[in-house]
């Protein structure tokens, strides 16, 4: 973690901020005056409301959505304002909205620092993201064996020995990371670098150079950007460590391809095989395969992670769902074995975890779009050119119109739906909607959702069928809130004991 003692991280942003201050709303607030704000408009005073986003923002956009349910409000960040939608109507709009009015990329690209921190590239060509959601989602049924074989050696790695006889303590999200960057590698890179310890450790600590360097490089003026990414961030020395990983690998492979032609035979079936066929001469570097390969661990571990995190505490507290989980996947595995086809059919399952993303998401704002042009919501609502729309998903997610007793954890609820409506797909855990949005919703949703989501089921299912779970004191450990994001107790541990009945 960055040293936010050093006067360095203060002093400049600060000294930014009160010569700028004025400048920096001037463009946008006056056409703004249309949305209601949380807080102060006042350019100084909106600054403490900046520093509340951050540190608690659950707080803000809940306050936000009761006051202004079923239209827009507007939340001050250091560099301007964000603007929040709260019903599925205006979700619907935003989805809508092509690319060049409200960008997907320009925002992103804006949140995370992209130029500094993931790299330039992989914001100008996104090539990753068809492999992402095509040819990965294609290969979940040849590849699950190799999915499954890696959540058995890891979870047989992570959880105690003793738990053969009584209970052990499991540090949950620590070891949760480690089965998910684990199982996730043995698809990107293969064996046996997925089982590195440095590399799994490189992959977990990336995703926190990035955003904190973000966050770090976001405070500063666009001049001095390079500059801060380069001296007060560790991402170009993680870089360098993912190369020293991966340039072996890569070598050896692409020996293999001058030697043996495009199709060798025994030529890995992974993630880095297949971004090398679809690289061109400046992506196929060892440098820039490597940036790709951190940025699809940086878009899948954590949130994987996090989201297991949730659904086992959930488990862990709530017994009465172990025993109609555990029929469900013993039944179907019994009929089918451990497949993908087998996991899909896995309703009860897929209710669960669908639930508990529902309820505790990673993400409680989502969908972030920079509006590139000014755009007007049906409601009349105005939005100028350089402004931040997002959809406020949390408080979204936990009001009673749009959910039935949305506060309280239902475990089944999708599974009931889909029983009573006899709705197919609909309310499975990949289907987004306006009113489901944890993976986003249109032409930008997760492409890795349906990795995600098989990989995810298979681990719990995992759990269910050979471990009892609980916590010591049975109490639900609580969430912390940074940024927009919803994270799961780090330090929490749950005890596992060999499966009784
Ligand atoms: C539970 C786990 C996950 C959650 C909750 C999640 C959530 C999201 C969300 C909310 C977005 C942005 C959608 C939008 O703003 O409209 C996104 C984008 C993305 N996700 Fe995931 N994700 C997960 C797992 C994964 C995995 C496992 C991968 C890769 C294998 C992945 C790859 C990506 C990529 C590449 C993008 C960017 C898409 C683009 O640039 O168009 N995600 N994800
Ligand atoms: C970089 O890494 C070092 C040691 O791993 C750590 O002490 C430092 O705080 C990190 N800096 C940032 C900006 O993350
Ligand atoms: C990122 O880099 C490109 C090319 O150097 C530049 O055109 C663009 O303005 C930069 N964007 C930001 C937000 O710094
Ligand atoms: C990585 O790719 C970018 C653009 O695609 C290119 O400009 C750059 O030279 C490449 N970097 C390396 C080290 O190959
Ligand atoms: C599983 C694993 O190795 N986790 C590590 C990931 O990186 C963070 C930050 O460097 C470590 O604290 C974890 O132990």
């Amino acid at each position: 973690m960055p040293n936010f003692q050093a006067p360095l991280y203060y002093l400049v942003p600060l000294l930014w901020a009160l010569l700028f201050t004025r400048y920096r709303f001037k463009k946008t607030e006056a056409s703004l005056d249309g949305v209601p704000a949380v807080g102060s408009t006042n350019p100084i005073l909106s600054w403490v409301g900046a520093f509340q986003s951050l540190t608690d923002s659950r707080t803000i956009l809940q306050e936000g959505y009761n006051k202004y349910r079923g239209g827009l409000f507007r939340v001050p960040r250091f560099d301007g304002w964000t603007v929040y939608v709260t019903s599925p109507v205006l979700v619907e709009e935003l989805r809508k909205a092509p690319d060049d009015v409200l960008s997907f990329s320009e925002a992103t690209k804006k949140q995370l620092q992209i130029n500094y921190t993931l790299g330039r590239n992989i914001h100008e060509n996104g090539y990753h993201i068809p492999i992402v959601r095509s040819q990965l989602t294609r290969s979940l049924t040849p590849l699950f064996p190799d999915v499954r074989d890696e959540i058995v050696a890891a979870f047989s790695d992570v959880v105690p020995k003793g738990v053969e006889s009584d209970w052990v303590e499991v540090p949950a999200m620590e070891s949760v990371m480690q089965i998910i960057c684990r199982t996730s590698n043995r698809i990107f890179v293969g064996l046996p670098k997925c089982r590195d310890p440095d590399y799994i450790q490189l992959n977990t600590s990336f995703t926190l150079d990035v955003v904190a360097g973000a966050a770090i490089i976001n405070m500063f003026p666009d001049f001095l950007k390079p500059i801060a990414g380069r001296l007060l961030t560790n991402i170009s020395k993680s870089v360098q460590r993912g190369i020293n990983h991966l340039r072996p690998i890569i070598e050896e492979r692409r020996r293999n391809l001058n030697e043996y032609g495009p199709d060798y035979e025994g030529k890995p079936n992974d993630m880095l095989s297949w971004l090398m066929r679809a690289a061109d001469a400046t992506e196929g570097t060892v440098e820039n395969l490597t940036r790709r390969i951190l940025t699809v661990n940086f878009a899948a571990i954590h949130t994987s992670s996090t989201s297991f995190t949730q659904a086992l505490y959930n488990l862990a507290t709530r017994p009465e769902y172990a025993a109609p989980l555990r029929e469900e996947v013993d039944a179907v595995v019994a009929e089918m074995g451990w497949t993908k086809a087998a996991m899909q059919k896995m309703k009860k399952l897929d209710s669960f975890m669908k639930e508990s993303q529902r309820l505790e998401g990673l993400g409680i704002a989502v969908m972030g779009r920079l509006a590139l042009k000014d755009f007007v919501f049906s409601d009349g609502t105005f939005i100028p050119a350089g402004t931040m729309v997002s959809v406020a998903a949390g408080p979204m997610h936990h009001d009673d119109d749009v959910y039935a007793n949305a506060n309280e954890f239902d475990g089944f609820r999708f599974a009931n739906i889909r029983e009573e409506e006899g709705q197919g797909t609909k309310h499975q855990m990949v289907s987004t909607t306006t009113e489901y949005v944890s993976f986003g919703h249109g032409r930008h949703a997760c492409p890795g959702r349906f990795f995600a989501a098989n990989e995810l089921k298979a681990m719990m299912a995992h759990v269910v069928s050979l471990y009892d779970i609980r916590f010591p004191d049975n109490v639900r450990p609580v969430n912390t809130y940074f940024a927009t994001a919803c994270v799961p107790d780090m330090k929490a541990k749950v005890l596992f004991r060999k499966r009784q009945a």
